[in-house]
């Protein structure tokens, strides 16, 4: 009788840690002001030249004085979410289609193990690499993964396949960093990519970097912080 209650028990709490994680996450739907990527020239593609733009994203450990948090849906949220990472200065991105893009990347988190090396590798970029601190890498140490940018295709037929995944390496957790807290030379990582045509996508960090829930709950969950869309607009 006793193993039966102690049973209950356990699925009635594992039923609410869940619950907890999705109301949570429920509470998450802020969305911050889209990036709109930036046209700097054209490129050269397999397809023709095709015109280029560009963006911007920062990775932060933790918000500081000279970084605001992202804004919180809630004041609940605001107070789970305080000193998580987070992408800067949105996670709601918007890109052309039929271009090339660039994404420019600047971390300044730590980081460690991945759990699924395939998210230490590089995917979908227009010659399988990312160039990391000047030099062109197509994947990085699993052990040494930050964050990660990863675009994944809504469960729909009727838009065009998208999938996009850069591990961003970490810093140590002995770099030198400023006033702020923040590494004062951070992982910059860029990589190019091609778009066709439009669609809705939403992207996350693959890095178990949050918390509650195998650590991929938190920060991983909330847009505006390790989750958003990923826009191809016509
Ligand atoms: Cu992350």
């Amino acid at each position: 009788m006793k193993r039966v209650l102690v049973t209950i028990a356990c699925i009635v709490l594992g039923i609410a840690v869940v619950a907890g994680v999705g109301a949570v996450a429920a509470i998450s739907g802020e969305e911050p002001k889209a990036i709109v990527a930036k046209q700097v020239g054209t490129m050269q593609t397999p397809d023709g030249e095709k015109p280029h733009y560009e963006l911007h994203l920062d990775v932060y450990p933790n918000s500081s004085a000279a970084v605001p948090p992202p804004r919180a849906g809630s004041p609940i949220q605001a107070d789970l979410l305080s000193g998580q990472p987070f992408y800067h200065p949105s996670t709601s991105i918007q890109v052309p289609a039929n271009s090339v893009v660039t994404i420019h990347f600047t971390q300044y988190d730590s980081g460690g193990q991945i759990y699924n090396p395939y998210f230490a590798k590089v995917h979908g970029t227009m010659d399988g690499t990312m160039t990391w601190n000047g030099k062109k890498v197509s994947e990085i140490k699993p052990s040494e993964v930050g964050h990660t940018f990863t675009v994944h295709q809504y469960p729909e037929s009727t838009q065009p396949y998208l999938f996009l995944s850069v591990p961003l390496p970490m810093n140590a957790g002995n770099a030198k960093t400023n006033s702020d807290g923040y590494p004062v030379d951070p992982q910059k990582i860029s990589v190019t990519f091609v778009t066709g045509e439009a669609g809705t996508y939403v992207w996350n960090c693959e890095f178990p970097c949050g918390d509650l829930y195998q650590e991929f709950g938190g920060p991983m969950q909330a847009r505006g912080w390790m989750a958003g869309t990923f826009e191809v607009v016509a």
